[in-house]
Parts: structure tokens; C-alpha cells; sequence
């Protein structure tokens, strides 16, 4: 964990975060920015009160979506992976991609499984429309089954690698998007018994301080 980080080297001050405390896709973008030592300021966007589907918001991002990183320009950054993937390149040190191209193939590939397969068809827009087709049950029911389904192939993936994080003895980005989606499986009655190397990677995470000042818990929208 860096205790410096490397935000007076290259990465321009005045960073704002667009985030919401529970917004799983935010905390990933929470975790790389601690994990770099990175300081910045938090606007929570409250996804409780629709803010996100406003104009004042959607004149921002078109998408409607948390989270945003705003540079010190002006700039608006979206999609957290593209977020991570800027602050990697901008400020390489430490690193949350191993060091090797197929390593970091493996990496973004688990990462992908969480960001691109999992996230996206239990988020809340998708949630309200199927409660809107079939009832809260059932969308409670859907989110439960496709985190399950997801979480079994990335343990099935990360069996046989050495822990303790999912691809070895250093967190990487599939850490990042694994941990915050872990929450939403808890949230959704999701059993993690069966995810034993998935547990264990979520322990080794927590026990890190950018991982720890990440936690929707720690955030200044948090609200219980
Ligand atoms: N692919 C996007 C997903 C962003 C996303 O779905 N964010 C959620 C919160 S985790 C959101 O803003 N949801 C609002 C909504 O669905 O209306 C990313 O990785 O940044």
C-alpha cells in the first residue's frame, strides 16, 4: 500500500469524484484512488432521489451514471474501468496491474467478469424495470441468481492461483471490482459459502487501508 502515492509527481490537483456511497461501480474508482494515494473531493450524486437521471446531472454525463472522476481542467472521466485504467497509466506507482501481459490479461479479464458481466444486469435501472415487469421478488430473485451464476465462474477461475488476493500476494483491478460487488451479493441474499478463494481474496483486501478508506461506510454520504 502506497503511503505516498505519487499525486504531486504527475497527477494534477483538484480531482472530484462523482460518486454514491453504495454505488458499487464508485467504490471501485474509490479503491484506485486510495490505492494511489490520491487525494480528492467527493460530490455525491444521491441515486435514492433519481438525481442521476436529472438534467443537471445528465448534462454531465448522458449516461445517468456514477461514477465521474472530474480533473483539475475540467474534464469529466467516465466508466469506472476507464477511470482505472487513467489513473494506472498517470500514475503507474503502485501498480494495480501485475507486470506481465498475460498477467494483466487474466486481471482485466476477471475484472471484465465482474464490470461488464455481472454489474450491469443487477444495477438499479435494470432492477427497476424488472420489478416493474414482475414484481420486487422477482428482481431481488434476479439479482441474486446472475451475481451467483458470475461469482461461481470467477471462483472456478481463481481456484488454482496462489492467494492470497485473487491472482497472487498483490491486489489487482479484478480485486477492485470483485470487493465492492461482494457487498451487493450480501445484499441480495446471495450464500458465499460456496466461494471459499473468493472469501479469502475479499479478507486480504480488507485488511488494506485503501481498501478499508473505500468502504461506503467511510464515505461522506454515507447514511445507514
Ligand atoms: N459501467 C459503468 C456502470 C455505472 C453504473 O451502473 N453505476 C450505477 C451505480 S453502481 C448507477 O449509476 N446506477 C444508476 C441507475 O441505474 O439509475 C461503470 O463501470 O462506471
Amino acid at each position: 500500500m502506497s503511503s505516498q502515492g505519487c499525486y504531486r509527481r504527475t497527477v494534477p490537483v483538484g480531482l472530484r469524484l462523482f460518486s454514491y456511497f453504495r454505488s458499487t461501480a464508485a467504490w471501485r474508482v474509490r479503491i484506485g484512488l486510495a490505492w494511489k494515494g490520491l487525494a480528492y473531493a467527493t460530490e455525491a450524486i444521491d441515486l435514492r432521489t433519481g438525481a442521476q437521471a436529472g438534467p443537471a446531472w445528465r448534462s454531465r454525463n448522458p449516461q445517468g451514471l456514477v461514477p465521474a472522476l472530474e480533473l483539475a481542467d475540467g474534464t469529466l472521466l467516465t466508466q469506472s474501468l476507464a477511470i482505472l485504467e487513467w489513473l494506472e497509466e498517470t500514475c503507474p506507482s503502485p501498480p494495480m496491474l501485475p507486470g506481465s501481459a498475460r498477467a494483466r490479461a487474466e486481471a482485466r479479464s476477471l475484472a471484465l467478469l465482474v464490470a461488464a458481466d455481472i454489474h450491469p444486469i443487477q444495477n438499479l435501472r435494470v432492477l427497476k424495470r424488472v420489478e416493474a415487469l414482475a414484481g420486487a421478488g422477482a428482481a431481488r430473485a434476479w439479482a441474486a441468481g446472475v451475481i451467483a451464476e458470475g461469482l461461481a465462474a470467477y471462483e472456478a477461475r481463481i481456484r488454482a492461483s496462489a492467494g492470497p488476493f485473487s491472482l497472487g500476494s498483490a491486489p489487482t483491478l479484478a480485486d477492485i471490482c470483485l470487493v465492492p460487488q461482494l457487498a451487493n451479493a450480501r445484499r441480495f441474499g446471495v450464500e458465499l459459502g460456496p466461494f471459499p478463494r473468493i472469501c479469502a481474496a475479499e479478507a486480504a483486501c480488507a485488511a488494506l487501508p485503501a481498501f478499508a478508506a473505500a468502504r461506503p461506510e467511510a464515505q461522506p454520504d454515507f447514511e445507514a
